[in-house]
């Protein structure tokens, strides 16, 4: 019933940020991912017998590698799989599924907030033991085993009926179809004052949620509308598609726009938010007002003693380096540790299973904490909703009363999308061989103080993480920061962070492009970014 299949190598197939992602007709190539997944399987030991998670986000050619998938863990020996009923299970629900049934690891398909469909993107990544993405070592090996495959296992068995929950054996392994809701409402209702969130729905609090057709609308309706009341219709575009309904299932101001209109226009709920397409991120805009991810981690940290799960306290605070300094801050008036990883939620691993940190966060939408091993956009949706309804207060006035304490960390990005290869390549390699020559002098009126090139140093494991984004630090704190994305599928994406610190509350009410202006023109100055892209402005600002 087990046959072993000869292959060649394919030699791109280096996991990024957050796993493999290709354009599905590359994914569709002849054992293009078989052979990935085998070259999981090779690299990972002792798991004979045991169970794996394998779930996804629903996107275009989910269920044909969810088919695969099964039938190789049989072949390879797992004793069991679980999957998510319809093949779906949303990032954190996976994590959460691993974590809860002490599963081996789980395969998750998704290519995150990347468009779906026959010639858009997917995506595999592997999560380990702890829920959490494999660690670098762990994809490093995944690497070398792709590059000398020979052969793969797949098992000869019919197709599974993942739409039917329950149990069947198959190739000699049991195939167990679960509800993927269910696991993860209860973990919701065990960390958050849902009597409190239902009072503020019932005394006239409206919502508006966008899943944007991916992963998080059945988790959505189930959380917001069916356990805590919220009215019929606050979950907007919850049916998961393959396509995500053409769009970009991403939670930024350019994808959601509609969102965020809504939520500025003279009739808007008191809140929104919207998540990507597997799950992890959240996009958070309060009635009037846009949260930035880098001020929602910071004031979710703050204010995270308000929700039940966090009640004893924080052990400590981590970020990824280009997120802004505002959690830092907060971390410093709670007297806790603050931690700054590079970016990738991977990296964040090792602080929470030490119990370094609780809650993490990354300036691109993601936030968490120790509850789970990834990001998850869900959790940071609930957290927000428990603190506006135990405050009483609205999401406007919970930023700006956080501004006038803490000061306010102005931040942004600008995106240059699909960017030529070596152009891009050729901006960092010029960039890195000036960084010594920077401090000291002046841009702009800037003074520089610091350049570098960030290099991690894990704390728990000692391992190090070079050239992970080019950091050039001004007088008085403000910086900006440059790294090539690791999540793109054509060409290079390039991304630059600006950030500038705004202690005085006078000042706290500006537009933040124009009070980021002398850093944005700061930023091309010194890497010459119009020059080497040939682009005039960025493709996306968030
Ligand atoms: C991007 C984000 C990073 C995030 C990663 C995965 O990576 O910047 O913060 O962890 O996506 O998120 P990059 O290398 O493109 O900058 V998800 O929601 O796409 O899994
Ligand atoms: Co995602």
């Amino acid at each position: 019933m087990i046959r072993t299949v000869p292959t060649k190598p394919y030699l791109d197939q280096k996991p990024g940020t957050s796993g493999l992602r290709k354009k599905v007709p590359v994914f569709q190539q002849e054992h293009y991912a078989e052979n990935f997944i085998q070259s999981i399987f090779d690299a990972l030991d002792g798991f004979k017998g045991k169970t794996l998670v394998i779930g996804g986000d629903g996107r275009f050619y989910n269920r044909e590698v969810i088919q695969k998938a099964i039938a190789m863990a049989a072949a390879n020996g797992f004793g069991k799989v679980m999957v998510g009923q319809g093949g779906i299970l949303s990032t954190p629900a996976a994590s959460h599924v691993i974590r809860k049934y002490k599963t081996f690891g789980g395969i998750i398909l998704s290519a995150s907030h990347n468009p779906g469909g026959p010639h858009e993107d997917f995506g595999i990544k592997y999560n380990a033991g702890n829920g959490g993405p494999a660690p670098e070592k762990l994809t490093d090996a995944i690497f070398e085993k792709t590059k000398t495959i020979s052969s793969f296992k797949i098992a000869d068995i019919d197709q599974i009926d993942i739409d039917k929950i329950g149990t069947v054996e198959a190739g000699g392994m049991t195939v167990e179809v679960i509800d993927p809701v269910t696991d993860y409402a209860e973990l919701m209702e065990s960390l958050f004052d849902f009597d409190a969130i239902r009072a503020n729905f019932k005394y006239g609090f409206r919502m508006r949620f966008d899943a944007m057709h991916a992963v998080t609308g059945p988790y959505a309706k189930e959380i917001l509308e069916r356990r805590l009341g919220a009215e019929n219709g606050t979950c907007r575009n919850y049916k998961p598609l393959p396509d995500f309904g053409g769009h970009h299932p991403d939670p930024n101001l350019v994808h959601a726009k509609h969102l965020y209109d809504e939520m500025m226009g003279p009739d808007a709920p008191d809140f929104g938010a919207a998540s990507d397409g597997d799950g992890d991120r959240n996009l958070i805009i309060g009635k009037g007002i846009f949260v930035t991810p880098s001020d929602s981690v910071a004031m979710l940290a703050a204010n995270a003693q308000l929700a039940p799960g966090y009640k004893d306290g924080l052990k400590g605070i981590a970020r990824s380096m280009p997120t802004s300094g505002a959690a830092d801050r907060v971390a410093e008036k709670l007297g806790i540790g603050i931690y700054e990883t590079p970016t990738g939620w991977k990296f964040f691993g090792n602080l929470l299973d030490a119990g370094m940190a609780t809650i993490c966060g990354e300036e691109s939408a993601g936030t968490g904490s120790n509850h789970v091993r990834e990001k998850d956009g869900l959790w940071a949706v609930l957290l927000w909703l428990n603190i506006l309804a135990v405050r009483g207060e609205s999401a406007k006035q919970v930023v700006t009363e956080h501004w006038a304490t803490y000061g306010r960390n102005y931040y942004s990005r600008h995106d240059y999308e699909e960017v030529e290869t070596e152009r891009a390549n050729a901006l960092v390699d010029e960039l890195r061989a000036k960084l010594t020559s920077l401090p000291g002098t002046s841009v702009r009126g800037l003074k520089i103080t610091n350049a570098d090139d960030f290099a991690y140093h894990d704390p728990v494991d000692g391992s190090v993480s070079k050239n992970q984004g080019i950091r050039i630090l001004f007088e008085g704190g403000s910086r900006v920061v440059f790294r090539l994305s690791g999540t793109g599928t054509s060409g290079a994406t390039l991304r630059v962070y600006i950030e500038r610190y705004e202690p005085d509350r006078a000042r706290h009410d500006l537009d933040t492009q124009e009070a980021l202006g002398d850093l944005i023109a700061a930023a091309d100055d010194i890497a010459g970014i119009k020059s080497h892209t040939g682009r005039n402005k960025p493709s996306v600002i968030t």
